[in-house]
């Protein structure tokens, strides 16, 4: 069975087979994440998004990782949290882990990192946004020798720390 793993910092400097972008549907880049991703990455990641033509939400693509320590990169596409119902969002997030985890799967990786998909710009509260990643990863830990939840800021990782401490690495 494999870890998960949840640790602080900047999913952009891992080295794992896969890393998942939280992109928005144009797959064209964008701020938070999808900014710092496209940057660490080069023009070179841009340029095969192009190819892609968009991705639905809560659907998955994926692509190489360039520049990026990381193989490849999963773009997947969360929710925005007060366009839909609650649990309408709820779904629509869990496709977005669940698809990704697929596309991980379909191409032989072993080890992936999330970041907290939706918990930034999109507005879906973090503590369900922590619980619904590690659930679903709980789900897979089979199929791959590590996962690891990314979290960027320290308010979001007090609170993994408060319900997950056995995952937390620091
Ligand atoms: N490493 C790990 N996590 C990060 C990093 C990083 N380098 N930078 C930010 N985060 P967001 P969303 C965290 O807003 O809510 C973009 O413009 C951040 O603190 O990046 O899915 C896209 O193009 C937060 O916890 O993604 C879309 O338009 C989490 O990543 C839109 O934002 C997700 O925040 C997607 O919004």
């Amino acid at each position: 069975m494999g870890k998960i793993k949840i640790i602080k910092g900047d999913i952009t400097t891992l080295d794992c087979d896969a890393i998942v972008n939280a992109a928005n549907s144009s797959l064209l880049g964008g701020g938070g994440v999808d900014g710092a991703i496209h940057w660490a990455a080069g023009p070179e990641l841009l340029a095969e998004c192009r190819t892609l033509h968009g991705c639905r939400t809560g659907e998955a693509k994926i692509t190489k990782g360039y520049k990026l320590p990381a193989k490849f990169v999963i773009h997947t596409v969360g929710p925005v949290y007060f366009e839909h119902k609650p649990a309408e969002a709820e779904a629509l997030l869990t496709s977005c882990y669940e698809n990704s985890l697929t596309l991980a799967k379909e191409n032989g990786l072993k080890t992936i990192a999330f970041p907290l998909i939706s918990a930034g710009v999109y507005g879906y509260p973090q503590r369900d946004a922590i619980k619904l990643a590690v659930e679903t990863m709980k789900l897979h830990q089979d199929d791959f020798d590590e996962m690891t939840l990314v979290l960027f800021g320290e308010r979001e990782f007090g609170f993994a720390k408060e319900e997950y401490s056995e995952f937390i690495q620091e």
